[in-house]
């Protein structure tokens, strides 16, 4: 067999240092697109890949730049594009929609047009978002469900998800997008709120902070562990023919519960330190998300190993081990 080749744009996130990890695992030659910042600052920027410097391949670019992305496309082939990088904070979005509009939709549609141009045979998976289904109009979620997305975040996933479908039906390329849940794990940026939550159980458990303060705690998500959720892009990419499916545990749980597991796990009552804050609150929320994964599971034979609790259990204790050595 030839040694598979990989571009994963956005290889410096919690997504991307986990896939680089699995398609590592699975032999495959691993390339990242990393903004040329990220280069001159690594010890800050690379952290969660730096495990793998010496077995990937960086290329500096930006997903604002037509021209970059051209040219990583141009040095090499590639079998598939992991395309994974995006401003990806839902409230940033409400704060400077512009941007994350900018980088997410013609980042998108850069990186589809460079591999048409240069490249049409190479695969290519789009990160799309439950954030799509925002007011969700039936429950569960599954891949006919309609989207009403609730951000400019949730807008600019549409319009990639579009795209992606676009250039599958228009040019005949293999173009798949994965409808993910959220997806969490000890790798997670600290503003998410699974993050924020075990991080801050850590620090009230050491003595290094008193409370949490956060907005709307009757939020509900469908949360699994990212690790388990990279394993289903690839196996999209590995099927007959293209195409799009939601990714999910089937299970929807508030943010209070996950407060209530996370300070248990640390032998703490969550009522004694969460404080409501209303600057953390959306001007548009997503109240309540719950995806259908039965497609994944039968086509793909994709199933999560992890649990709720195993994934809250092992961020809190990942959490505690980080802030104590
Ligand atoms: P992260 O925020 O952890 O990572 C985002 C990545 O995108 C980073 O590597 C970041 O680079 C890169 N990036 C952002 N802007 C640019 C840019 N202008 N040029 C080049 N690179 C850029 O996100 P996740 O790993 O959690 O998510 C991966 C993808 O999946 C995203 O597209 C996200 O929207 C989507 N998604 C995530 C879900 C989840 O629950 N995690 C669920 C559904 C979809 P840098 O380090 O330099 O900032
Ligand atoms: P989300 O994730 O918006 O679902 O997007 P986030 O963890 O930011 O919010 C989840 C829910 O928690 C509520 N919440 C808070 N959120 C944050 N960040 N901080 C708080 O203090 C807080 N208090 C309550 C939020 O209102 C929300 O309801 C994530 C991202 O990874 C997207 O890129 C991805 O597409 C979706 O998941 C699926």
């Amino acid at each position: 067999m030839m040694t598979r080749r990989a571009l994963i744009t956005g290889i410096t996130g919690q997504d991307g240092s986990y896939l680089a990890e699995h398609l590592l695992g699975l032999g495959y030659e691993v390339h990242g697109l990393v903004r040329r910042v990220a280069m001159e600052d690594q010890e800050q920027r690379l952290g969660r890949i730096a495990h793998l410097l010496d077995r990937i391949v960086l290329h500096p670019a930006t997903m604002e730049s037509y021209a970059s992305i051209f040219r990583v496309i141009a040095q090499q082939d590639y079998d598939e594009c992991y395309h994974l990088a995006a401003q990806s904070f839902v409230a940033e979005s409400f704060e400077d929609g512009f941007s994350t509009m900018n980088t997410n939709i013609n980042g998108t549609h850069y990186l589809l047009a460079a591999l048409r141009e240069l490249q049409p045979r190479c695969r290519f998976y789009f990160a799309g978002s439950s954030e799509m289904f925002g007011k969700v109009r039936e429950t569960p979620q599954r891949e006919t469900t309609p989207f009403y997305p609730r951000s400019p975040y949730g807008i600019s996933k549409v319009t990639g998800f579009e795209l992606t479908r676009n250039y599958r039906e228009a040019y005949g390329m293999f173009c798949c997008s994965g409808i993910l849940f959220n997806h969490e794990g000890p790798r997670r940026g600290m503003q998410f709120v699974t993050r924020k939550i075990t991080r801050t159980v850590a620090r009230i458990k050491l003595g290094l902070a008193t409370e949490l303060r956060l907005g709307n705690l009757d939020a509900k998500r469908d949360w699994g562990h990212a690790a388990d959720y990279v394993r289903a892009m690839h196996l999209m990419l590995q099927q007959p023919a293209p195409d799009d499916y939601v990714v999910a545990s089937g299970e929807s749980h508030t943010v209070r519960e996950f407060c209530d597991l996370a300070f248990a796990e640390a032998g703490l009552d969550y009522r004694d330190f969460v404080k409501a804050d209303e600057r953390f609150l959306r001007p548009a929320e997503v109240d309540c998300l719950l995806g259908d994964p039965r497609k994944a599971r039968e086509v793909l034979g994709w199933r999560p190993k992890y649990t709720f609790r195993e994934l809250v259990a092992e961020m809190v204790q990942a959490d505690l081990a980080r802030l104590t050595h």
